[in-house]
């Protein structure tokens, strides 16, 4: 699982936030609690495979959004347990 934050320019209300989503979602088939914040100007995804970089800059590009930084860390899930 890797947990993907891009930091994109541009994103003004709920409108913008969707049409990201949109595209981060057709971008990345297994994007998964996908989110974006346009007064954080984030977009943040959990994925199961590594998502290409490049084909995300183009989609994000393609938006008319500016894509500042992707980051992309492991990232566990948390296990609940007793012990
Ligand atoms: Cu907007």
């Amino acid at each position: 699982m890797y947990k993907v934050v891009l930091k994109i320019e541009g994103m003004m209300c709920g409108m913008c936030e969707a049409h990201i989503n949109d595209t981060v979602r057709k971008a990345v088939k297994d994007a998964k609690k996908l989110s974006s914040s346009h007064k954080k100007g984030e977009c943040s995804f959990i994925c199961e495979n590594e998502p290409d970089k490049s084909l995300l800059e183009e989609a994000i590009k393609a938006t008319g959004y500016e894509l500042k930084d992707i980051s992309i860390e492991a990232y566990k899930k948390k296990k609940w347990s007793l012990f």
